[in-house]
């Protein structure tokens, strides 16, 4: 079995690429590999922090090596907290707090529509690939659901009527941003 280093401290992420890659490779994240440094994000987009977190795993295992940068990007809010999202309301990182601020934010507005948006960055030894991911959606008003992680209490993906939160892991994996970029890097991966 392929074995593939997934730069992520955030095991949510990890169980949710784990199902989606099923049996056909393994998958170590950071703590697997006894990573337990932070890696800073510096970057001031999703691709430059995806590039961060996978050239950090490559350059600690000589193996290939991916990230993922992610966030939620809101109309209303031109963007925002895009690439900011793990921190928008401050560098605990708590999501709780997080959701609590962008209902807030959105208390007055009346287009609601906001997108998830995922990039992967992919490093081995004589190549550097991205591919990326997008699901549509809306902000709803109030907390919905205790699955999943992040925004995804608050968010519901165009076509259903259940959030993120309210959905199986399944279901989310079937349609969501991160989903989709695994699915390119999955083909990329079967082909190379
Ligand atoms: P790693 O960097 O260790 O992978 P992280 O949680 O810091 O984990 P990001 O830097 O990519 O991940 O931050 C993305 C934030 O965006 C994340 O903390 C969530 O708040 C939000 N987010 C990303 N994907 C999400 C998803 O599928 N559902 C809900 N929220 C998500």
């Amino acid at each position: 079995m392929r074995e593939i280093i997934f730069a992520t401290n955030n095991e949510n992420k990890a169980k949710e690429v784990n199902q989606i890659l099923g049996d056909s490779f393994k998958v170590k994240t950071l703590h697997d590999i006894g990573y337990f440094d932070e890696i800073e994000e510096t970057g001031n987009t999703f691709y430059q922090n995806a590039y961060i977190k996978a050239k950090q795993a490559f350059d600690f295992t000589g193996l290939p090596s991916f990230g993922d940068d992610s966030g939620l990007e809101v109309e209303f809010l031109d963007g925002a907290p895009g690439v900011y999202s793990a921190r928008y309301a401050g560098e605990s990182r708590n999501s709780k707090a997080n959701n609590d601020k962008l209902l807030k934010a959105l208390e007055q507005a009346e287009n609601r529509k906001a997108h998830f948006v995922t990039v992967i960055c992919y490093v081995d030894k004589t190549q550097t690939k991205y591919f990326e991911g997008f699901c549509k959606g809306q902000i709803v008003k109030d907390l919905r659901g205790e699955n999943g992680f992040g925004y995804d209490p608050v968010f519901l993906p165009d076509g259903y009527d259940q959030t993120f939160a309210q959905m199986s892991v399944a279901l989310k994996n079937s349609i969501s941003h991160r989903a989709k970029a695994m699915e390119h890097l999955i083909d990329f991966l079967k082909n190379s």
